[in-house]
C-alpha cells in the first residue's frame, strides 16, 4: 500500500511570533509528515473516524497552538508539564490548558547534549533540547512549566531548564505511607496556588468539581478504547491507539473525549463484525514501561510491521494515564482535593518503593487484553524502570508469558538488531 500525501500545517508567523527557529522547526515539520504518512497512513483497514486524529496532527503545530494563544490571551493559564503526577484537573479548573512537554524526538536531542549529560535518559534531553533550540512552539507559548522529583535526570534537569522558562518543581514521594501522602497533597496546594497566580483568581470549588469530571471522562473515553482492542481480531492497531494516547495529552479534553467515544462507536460495529486490522489469530502483544512521547512510534512500528498487533500500554503515554477516576462525590474545594490526592497516589510509577501494585497491574492488564506476550520497554539510562524489570521478568516467567525485554533510546541505529530480537521474539508467542 502507497503512502497518502499528507501535510503537517505551517504558521511561520504565528511561530516568529513565539520567538522559534523557524527555517529549523519547518524542517521538523516536513519530517514529522513524512514519518506520518508511511507509518500511519499507509496501514491498511484502519478506522474511519482515525480521520480526527490525522487532523489533529496535521494542526498539532498551527490551529491547536492559535487554540491554546486565545486561552492565553484570555487571561487563563497555559501550563506544560512532564509526568501523568501533575494534576491537570486544577489547570482545567482555572479554564487553562495543561500541555505534556515530554520529548519524543530524537531531532533535540543534540541541542541537549551541548549541555546536558549525554549518558541520560532521552526523553529528558529530547524536551530540554526543544526548549533550547526554540524547536516546539509548545514549549514557547507556555506560561511555566511544572517539573517534579520522579527521577534523578529530570529533577536536575529543572535546574538548568529554569534559565529558559519559569520553572516550578513537585515534589513526589517515593514511598506511599500517611506521610508522603500528606506530603504530596502540599504540593497540590502548592500547585494549585501557582496555577491562580497566573489566572488571577482563586478556583472555587465548583470550578474543580466540573474539571474532575471534565478530566475522568477524558479518562473513560480511553479505557473504553482499551476494552475494545481485546477483541480478536484487533479492531483497531497499537499504532493507531499509541497515536490517541500521545495525542491525550494536547488536545482540549472535551472535545477529544467526544472524539474517541465516537471512534469507539465505530470499534464495537467492528467488533461486532469482526473486522479487524489484523487476521484474527494475528500474534498480540502488549508493551509495559516507559512512555513514548510523540513521535515515538518505533517499536509499536517494529512490532506491527513483523505482523504483530499491540493491544496494551501499561504505561504513562497508556493505561497508567487512564486507569484511575478521581470520585466526583466529595463537596468542597479540601475533601475533592484529598479525592484528587487518593487517585494520584494510585499512580504505579517505578520511581516508587516498593512498587508491587505494578507487578500486579501488568499480570492484571495482560490478562484483560487478551495478549499473548510482553515486551517490556525501558529508555535508556531509566534506572529504576530498567531495574524494576527484573520482577515484572520473573513474574511473566512464573506465569508462563513470552517476554522480551528491551533497552532503547530514539535513533534509528538499533533498529535492525532490534527487529531480529523482535521476530524471534514473535515465533515465541505464535507457538
Ligand atoms: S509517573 S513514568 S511520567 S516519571 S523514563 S524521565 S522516569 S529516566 S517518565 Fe515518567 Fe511520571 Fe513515572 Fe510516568 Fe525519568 Fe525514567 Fe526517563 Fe521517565
Amino acid at each position: 500500500m502507497t503512502a497518502t500525501r499528507f501535510e503537517v500545517k505551517a504558521d511561520p508567523a504565528m511561530w516568529a511570533g513565539l520567538d522559534m527557529d523557524v527555517a529549523r522547526f519547518d524542517k521538523a515539520r516536513q519530517m514529522l509528515a513524512e514519518a506520518y504518512s508511511t507509518m500511519y497512513l499507509a496501514q491498511s483497514g484502519r478506522p474511519e473516524k482515525m480521520a480526527y486524529f490525522d487532523n489533529m496532527i496535521s494542526g498539532i503545530f498551527e490551529s491547536r497552538i492559535r487554540e491554546m494563544l486565545e486561552v492565553k490571551k484570555a487571561g487563563k493559564p497555559v501550563v506544560g508539564t512532564f509526568c501523568v503526577y501533575i494534576p491537570e484537573e486544577i489547570v482545567v479548573a482555572a479554564g487553562g490548558v495543561c500541555v505534556g512537554l515530554c520529548g519524543g524526538s530524537p531531532g533535540s536531542i543534540p541541542d541537549a547534549e551541548k549541555i546536558l549529560p549525554r549518558n541520560i535518559c532521552p526523553m529528558v534531553k529530547s524536551a530540554y533540547g526543544f526548549k533550547a533550540g526554540r524547536i516546539c512552539p509548545y514549549f514557547q507559548a507556555v506560561d511555566f512549566v511544572y517539573g517534579e522529583t520522579t527521577c534523578d535526570a529530570k529533577k536536575k534537569t529543572w535546574e538548568i531548564l529554569d534559565r529558559l522558562v519559569p520553572t516550578y518543581v513537585m515534589e513526589i514521594p517515593q514511598m506511599k505511607r500517611e506521610r508522603d501522602r500528606t506530603l504530596w497533597l502540599n504540593e497540590v496546594h502548592d500547585f494549585k496556588a501557582q496555577v491562580e497566580e497566573v489566572s488571577g483568581r482563586a478556583i472555587a470549588a465548583e470550578d474543580l468539581a466540573a474539571a474532575i469530571r471534565v478530566i475522568n471522562d477524558k479518562r473513560r473515553a480511553l479505557q473504553r478504547l482499551s476494552r475494545l482492542r481485546a477483541a480478536d481480531p484487533a479492531p483497531i492497531s497499537g499504532k493507531d491507539a499509541l497515536l490517541i494516547e500521545q495525542i491525550a495529552f494536547y488536545d482540549e479534553p472535551v472535545r477529544f473525549a467526544a472524539k474517541v467515544n465516537e471512534l469507539c462507536d465505530e470499534l464495537e460495529q467492528r467488533v461486532r463484525a469482526k473486522t479487524g486490522v489484523a487476521a484474527q489469530g494475528a500474534p498480540r502483544v502488549m508493551v509495559a514501561g516507559t512512555p513514548m512521547a510523540l513521535p515515538n512510534w518505533k517499536v509499536h512500528n517494529l512490532l506491527e510491521a513483523a505482523g504483530a498487533v499491540v493491544v496494551n500500554e501499561e504505561s504513562c503515554i497508556g493505561s497508567r494515564y487512564f486507569k484511575d477516576l478521581i470520585d466526583e462525590n466529595r463537596a468542597g474545594l479540601e475533601r475533592q482535593l484529598e479525592a484528587l490526592t487518593d487517585r494520584y497516589m494510585q499512580i504505579d510509577c517505578s520511581c516508587f518503593t516498593p512498587n508491587d501494585e505494578r507487578i500486579d497491574q501488568v499480570l492484571q492488564e495482560y490478562r484483560d487484553s487478551g495478549a499473548q506476550g510482553i515486551l517490556h520497554y525501558s529508555l535508556q539510562f531509566c534506572h529504576t524502570y530498567n531495574i524494576e524489570e527484573i520482577r515484572i521478568r520473573e513474574a511473566c516467567e512464573k506465569e508462563g508469558i513470552p517476554y522480551l525485554s528491551i533497552e532503547t533510546d530514539y535513533s534509528p541505529e538499533d533498529v535492525g538488531q532490534l527487529q531480529t530480537r523482535i521476530e524471534a521474539f514473535l515465533e515465541q508467542v505464535s507457538d
